[in-house]
């Protein structure tokens, strides 16, 4: 019978797979093409946010006072969409391809449906920052209606977006391609089940976007007369608040990732770093409700049960995430003999590997910074000492920038010799680099929260209020607070011109290095039996008590500055 049967001569799918000599990665010819694809364009475009973040930051601090009004709200927009939209989904979609086809061993799911997605991000890309750099579109980030931008504002925007959901697809179609041709066994990888977390989210923010940003559209080009401004913020900010869980779904991946590449690090319990991912899906998207706190047109009951209690199940997530990690780098470390003293596992580290280094200033930026400032600023009462201020970008540079910004550039580091088959250049500017860029950001994100106590408005050309009926006379430490903005702004995007130099240069000009074993076939991952870590997980014992100290000093400076708040807000309103 079997005779009978048409053997076929080529292949079906006509690909190669790539064994990285350096990594053990093997990479499948098409998809590794087009995450070198979205991995270029991400880095041209932060290229694009960093050279306005320059406009911007000597805007802000007041003795350089740079741009006009109308320039400086023209720039802030194209900052804040080429930053956080752009950059930052340019590079998921990349990180996307990694976890499915790299990871799984498998080929990607149509790949031609994958350069469509492509395409569109950039054809979207480019219609919008053209459309904001001819004037008339500076409506900023949130773009909230009434206010009106060229039609081709919004239109590149739901370009991008439908390119972006199209990605996600391939994504899943890559998943079932390798479930189904046996890539692997078992469930999938950590790091994988991770990146599903970011797409699910995805799938769902792109949607909300789309509900609104099409009739904000239609409405820009005369078909739909009215949308509803207070149905706008809603619904924007369950695109806005949940595109920033694809960021931290997405950068938390990337930490255990480096984590087992750096150390050898298994999660110290499988089942309970997957739950935490799992609770990203199930509560992140109401904590959109913390956006809206000082919304007139809402009811407290639903910004209280939706800020006070289902966001506390993110918070959770994500404070698992941040024990875990250091915590299963700290077992993998005693396991090596780094087990003399409390501290002596972190001492020993690889401090002077930047893809370790930037991905542990992410992380301890992300939760000191982020983590602390967004629970104090989610919390109703709270929130009005801050509403509006700089403190708020002051809290999202810690989250996007440090967190998600700098965990991409620490894996940027490990991709270009094993993706790119480059030998980076100057490897000593990209050992300092996740310092000079990390910790000149928190200090800027610091010095924007103080400012922001102190009542610096966000968003705003000119402090001073110059000329204003209704002057205001600022304490000298609002403004000097803005001048440390400006210096350790100018410090951070002097570390992030380095990154790009690094990066774009190795790319040029670095060593070829050699490509690896070429085969038609892929090679399954072997079937391994769940790690012994994860199996006596809650019998181990004490076993990272130096990330039990971290967590400690961690509650610590959370209590105080919460209480530090409560009190502030006592004495403003003499209620105490
Ligand atoms: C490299 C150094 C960077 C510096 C010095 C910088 C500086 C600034 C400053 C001063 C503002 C204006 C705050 C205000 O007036 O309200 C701003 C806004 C913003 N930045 Fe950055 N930034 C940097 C990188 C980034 C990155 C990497 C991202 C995202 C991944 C980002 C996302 C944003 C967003 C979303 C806004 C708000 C725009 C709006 O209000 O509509 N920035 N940035
Ligand atoms: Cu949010």
């Amino acid at each position: 019978m079997s005779a009978t049967i048409p053997v076929p001569t080529t292949p079906l799918h006509t690909t190669t797979y790539r064994t990285c000599p350096r990594s053990g990665l093997q990479f499948e010819a098409k998809a590794e093409k087009l995450m070198i694809a979205n991995a270029v364009v991400a880095v041209v475009v932060l290229l694009v946010g960093g050279l306005l973040a320059i406009g911007v930051v000597l805007t802000r601090w007041p003795a350089v006072h740079w741009l006009a009004a109308d320039t400086f709200y023209m720039v802030l927009t194209a900052h804040g969409i080429d930053m956080l939209i752009f950059w930052i989904i340019f590079f998921e979609m990349a990180v996307l391809y990694f976890c499915s086809s790299t990871l799984l061993r498998c080929r990607i799911a149509t790949p031609n449906m994958a350069w469509l997605a492509f395409a569109l991000m950039l054809i979207g890309a480019v219609t919008n920052n053209v459309a904001v750099f001819q004037g008339g579109s500076s409506v900023m980030m949130t773009s909230y209606v009434p206010m009106m931008a060229s039609p081709a504002f919004y239109l590149g925007l739901i370009l991008f977006a439908v390119g972006a959901l199209i990605g996600c697809f391939v994504f899943f179609g890559t998943l079932v391609i390798a479930k189904r041709e046996k890539t692997y066994q078992g469930s999938v990888p950590l790091v994988t089940f991770g990146a599903i977390t970011a797409a699910i989210i995805a799938v769902f923010t792109i949607a909300s976007g789309a509900i609104i940003l099409i009739p904000t559209f239609l409405m820009s080009v005369g078909i739909v007369k009215q949308v509803d401004p207070l149905v706008y913020r809603t619904i924007w900010w369950a695109f806005g608040h949940s595109s920033q869980q694809i960021n931290v779904a997405a950068h938390i991946s990337i930490w255990y990732a480096v984590a087992a590449i750096a150390f050898g690090a298994k999660p110290m319990s499988e089942r309970v770093s997957r739950g935490a991912f799992l609770l990203y899906i199930l509560f992140l998207q109401l904590a959109s409700a913390h956006h809206l706190l000082a919304d007139p047109g809402l009811s407290t009951g639903w910004k209280v049960v939706n800020t006070s209690y289902f966001m506390y199940f993110a918070v959770l997530a994500s404070m698992i995430h941040g024990l875990t990690i250091p915590g299963a780098i700290e077992v993998a470390q005693r396991a090596k003999g780094f087990n003399k003293t409390l501290f002596g596992w972190l001492r020993k580290a690889p401090w002077g590997n930047p893809v370790f280094s930037g991905m542990f200033i992410s992380l301890i930026g992300f939760g000191f910074l982020g983590g602390i400032s967004g629970v104090m600023m989610g919390t109703e009462q709270l929130n009005m000492l801050i509403h509006n201020t700089v403190y708020v970008p002051g809290h999202f540079h810690a989250t996007v920038v440090v967190g998600t910004t700098l965990s991409f550039m620490a894996l940027t580091y490990f991709l270009i010799p094993v993706l790119f088959r480059r030998e980076m250049i100057m490897p000593g500017l990209a050992k300092i680099q996740p310092y000079l860029f990390g910790l000149s950001m928190y200090f800027f994100c610091l010095v924007m929260m103080g400012a922001g106590t102190l009542g610096v408005s966000r968003r705003h050309w000119d402090m001073a209020l110059s000329g204003a009926a209704l002057g205001y006379e600022w304490p000298g430490a609002a403004y000097l607070m803005m001048a440390l903005v400006g210096i350790a702004g100018v410090a951070a995007i002097a570390g992030g011109g380095i990154y790009i130099l690094v990066t774009v240069g190795s790319l040029l000009w670095g060593k070829k290095l050699d490509t690896g074993k070429v085969s038609s076939m892929f090679t399954p991952i072997p079937p391994t039996a769940p790690t012994a870590v994860a199996q006596s997980y809650g019998s181990a014992g004490f076993a990272a008590p130096g990330t039990f100290m971290l967590a400690m000093v961690f509650l610590v400076a959370f209590v105080l500055y919460y209480f530090i708040n409560w009190k502030y807000l006592g004495q403003l309103w003499g209620l105490s």
